[in-house]
């Protein structure tokens, strides 16, 4: 039942927000998701992660969930931000701490805005990544392939998803990574459990 027009998303949170502790923001803010319109939502285990790069700050809670919205991919990015706004989120320094961070990783097979664009956003070297912040929607997120963080999570909830230009899977772009990355990606115990 995997829709081809399903919204993929990553979550991720290493400050108290509001709510509080980031699994309990990432829960409050996909219950928001859904009370913003998001239908027949999938959701990954939550994940501890350490900050990437290392040693900016504390460890992150991870997850990625897979969704249907109503509108095109520059509508479910503001929902996205109007969402991150909710719980705290204040865009003071790039790659730095953050009580929510809600990303948008793919909508199917889109590229955006063009594939010459999405290989110059995905070919920047890591100095230049933290210096530049694109100012329009990059689809499939450029960094998603290098990220544990990101890959583990998806691999819950949608496996088979195809990167449309690297043609790999989510599986396929997991197991490229380096072992030691993904053994850092460790699951939290399940509430309740
Ligand atoms: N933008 C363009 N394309 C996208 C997209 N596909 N999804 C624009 C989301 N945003 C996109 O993002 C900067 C600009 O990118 C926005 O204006 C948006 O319109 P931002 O969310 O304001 O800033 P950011 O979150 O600092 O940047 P970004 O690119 O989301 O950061 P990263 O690269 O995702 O890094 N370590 C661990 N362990 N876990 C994490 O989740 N996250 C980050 C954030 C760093 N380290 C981490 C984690
Ligand atoms: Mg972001």
């Amino acid at each position: 039942m995997s829709h081809h027009n399903d919204f993929v998303i990553a979550l991720g949170a290493n400050l108290p927000s509001p709510a509080g502790a980031p699994e309990v923001t990432l829960r409050a803010a996909i219950d928001r998701l859904t009370r913003r319109g998001a239908r027949g939502m999938r959701v990954s285990r939550f994940f501890r992660t350490p900050c990437f790069p290392p040693g900016a700050g504390p460890d992150y809670v991870n997850a990625a969930a897979v969704m249907r919205l109503d509108g095109g991919p520059e509508e479910a990015l503001d929902c996205l931000h109007a969402t991150e706004a909710e719980f705290g989120r204040e865009r003071a320094r790039r790659w730095g701490r953050r009580t929510l961070d809600l990303d948008l990783i793919a909508h199917g097979e889109q590229v955006l805005p063009d594939r010459a664009t999405h290989d110059r956003w995905r070919g920047l070297p890591p100095e230049s990544q933290i210096a530049h912040t694109p100012d329009r929607l990059i689809l499939p997120h450029p960094r998603l392939q290098d990220r544990a963080f990101v890959l583990v999570p998806l691999a819950d909830v949608a496996p088979d998803w195809r990167h449309p230009v690297l043609g790999k899977t989510v599986r396929e772009m997991l197991l490229a990574l380096p072992h030691e990355a993904l053994s850092e990606v460790v699951p939290l115990p399940v509430q309740g459990a």
